[in-house]
């Protein structure tokens, strides 16, 4: 299945200026900004700038400088956010299936509270 690119999407208009955020890291391939629903005291969403729809879209497609730029930008967001302490944790949401809302590939990173077990 060929991956399809929306470019109105909300992120999509983010990265273009289009709608305002609150930015916590900027790097050459990577954006990191709060989410607008926050679920726990810190919740960032992490990006990467190209058009990539889901994880595996941006795995299988993109170079290995978006790959390693983005990587390291969510590990500078949880050292930024001082959640290597207290733990923290990393999501990505993918399809139907994992109830993807903004078809732009995003990391949420949580934590700055006890999170509870996820997989039982
Ligand atoms: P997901 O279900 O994984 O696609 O989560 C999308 C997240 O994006 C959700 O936690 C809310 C957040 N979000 C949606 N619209 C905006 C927006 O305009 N600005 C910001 N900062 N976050 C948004």
């Amino acid at each position: 299945m060929a991956y399809v690119y929306d470019h109105q999407n909300i992120f999509a208009k983010i990265l273009r200026g289009e709608i305002p955020n609150d930015t916590v890291l900027e790097t050459e391939h990577s954006l990191a900004f709060r989410d607008i629903q926050p679920q726990a005291p810190v919740h960032v969403l992490v990006i990467p700038k190209g058009p990539y729809v889901c994880y595996d879209h941006f795995a299988i497609e993109a170079s290995d400088a978006e790959i390693a730029d983005f990587t390291r930008a969510i590990g500078r967001v949880c050292k930024q956010e001082g959640l290597q302490e207290g733990g923290y944790r990393i999501i990505s949401n993918a399809g139907v299936a994992g109830v993807q809302e903004v078809p732009h590939l995003h990391i949420h990173v949580l934590g700055g509270r006890g999170l509870g077990r996820m997989l039982q």
